[in-house]
């Protein structure tokens, strides 16, 4: 098999006093933290459309990056970008991948020929899969870049394009299941609006629930045991998606009666254009049981838009990597890196720097969050602050034994209340200072 990265050896862990540019300096696979192997907490996922596909192109240049590995047949290319895949993914030691179907595979001038394409090139990802000990984290469609996707797939105003769009993920169902995926995601891509002057929004919301029932259904009905999860975005492409945050994806499901049969996909850019924090959206959705994987990236603070950097923000990855430790894992999903090189950074050897450093990120994050909760100081700071719901008008208050006029009562004795307590955020935040960077 022809190597594409020659110059690049297996990168392996060195430890933090290393200067070596191709080595892990905080990512120790085999080593334990908290119980489990850093593999086994942090489930590495190369995203293959950012690293096999994407080149570099924005809205004012071309392509900066050729991914074309070595061949001018569509065909060839995409059997290349497999290959190429797979020496990645040995070389900086991931288990798992995802991808869309149009990611893998070129599209043909009709449906049954790009089915077709994609067919011949499962079948070579299955045999690569099994020759180097790798797994599908998930698996999802494109019902966004054709242009026939312009008004949307399952909330397109067109019943053409919402049957175009329902065939694709049956058969993107299929390769997933074939290709033993642990998950199938959907994220809204189109499903949004740009006007309401020309939207029949609740229309569009049951055929989006009318679409994702289909689609469960079917997977269930040929075997597919894999989790569903939907991934939310707030904006962009269009100006409104609909999924727009967990809280209205949740709110979305448990209209149309879906919540327990899905799970979030979580992207820490996705979180901060919806005006989050990463820790904010993985928070909503672990209390609500229904933090199912993440799409590990980073955003810019001063751009507003989906950049999907390769996260190296270590207070964002240990106060997410706190999230995940109290979620106990991510049993169906794991950390895809929904991430690509900056436009700039294009030589193949970036490809690597950006994987390391994002790995590292969050082996360090883990190593921190682990911290966290052995010192206990920020736990036990939360627990002390409500206390008062552990004893007298409290307790009553949570068991649901105290009315409103029983809680009057209670006020109007009371006088003043004294003693709410400091917040103390600013003693908190060197707390964590002090977890992070102490010895
Ligand atoms: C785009 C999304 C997309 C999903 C998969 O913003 O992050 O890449 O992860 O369709
Ligand atoms: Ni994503
Ligand atoms: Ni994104």
């Amino acid at each position: 098999m022809k190597e594409y990265f020659s110059n690049i050896p297996k990168v392996r862990y060195e430890g933090p006093d290393s200067k070596n540019p191709f080595a892990f300096k905080f990512y120790n696979p085999e080593e334990k933290i908290a119980g489990k192997t850093m593999r086994e907490q942090l489930k590495f996922s190369l995203a293959y459309w950012h690293t096999l596909d994407a080149e570099g192109t924005d809205m004012f240049g071309r392509a900066t990056m050729d991914k074309s590995f070595g061949e001018t047949d569509p065909m060839a290319i995409y059997k290349n970008k497999a290959y190429a895949a797979f020496e990645l993914m040995d070389k900086l030691d991931i288990d798992y991948f995802c991808f869309h179907d149009r990611d893998i595979a070129p599209e043909g001038p009709t449906l049954s020929e790009t089915n077709k394409n994609l067919d011949e090139i499962v079948s070579l990802l299955k045999k690569l899969m099994a020759e180097h000990n790798k797994k599908l984290l998930w698996g999802t469609a494109n019902t966004f870049s054709h242009p026939r996707y312009v008004h949307g797939a399952g909330t397109s105003c067109n019943a053409s394009v919402f049957a175009f769009a329902a065939a694709q993920i049956k058969k993107a169902i299929e390769i997933t299941k074939e290709l033993d995926g642990c998950g199938y995601v959907f994220w809204g891509g189109r499903e949004g609006y740009e006007t309401l002057l020309n939207t029949d929004m609740e229309l569009e919301l049951d055929n989006m629930a009318r679409l994702l029932k289909m689609a469960v259904d079917y997977a269930r009905s040929i075997g597919f045991k894999g989790e569903f999860f939907i991934e939310p975005k707030p904006k962009e492409p269009t100006k409104h998606q609909y999924d727009y945050d967990v809280s209205t994806v949740l709110a979305f499901l448990r209209k149309y009666g879906l919540d327990k049969v899905f799970k979030v996909n979580i992207e820490a850019n996705h979180a901060t254009l919806a005006q989050h924090t990463f820790q904010h959206e993985l928070r909503v959705a672990r209390i609500n049981g229904v933090l199912g994987s993440v799409d590990a990236n980073q955003g810019d603070v001063m751009l507003g838009w989906d950049t999907d950097q390769f996260p190296t923000n270590v207070y964002d990855t240990a106060l997410a990597m706190y999230e995940i430790l109290k979620n106990g894992g991510l049993p169906s999903g794991g950390l895809n890196f929904d991430s690509k090189n900056r436009r700039g950074s294009f030589e193949p050897e970036d490809i690597f720097h950006g994987f390391i450093a994002g790995m590292d990120a969050f082996a360090l994050g883990l190593r921190i969050a682990d911290r966290i909760i052995r010192d206990g100081r920020l736990e036990q700071f939360v627990k002390d602050r409500y206390k008062s719901y552990q004893s007298g008008i409290g307790a009553d208050i949570v068991s649901g034994r105290a009315k409103i006029e029983d809680l009057e009562k209670y006020a109007l004795k009371l006088g003043e209340v004294n003693a709410i307590g400091s917040g103390r955020q600013e003693y908190l935040e060197d707390i964590l200072n002090s977890i992070m960077f102490g010895k």
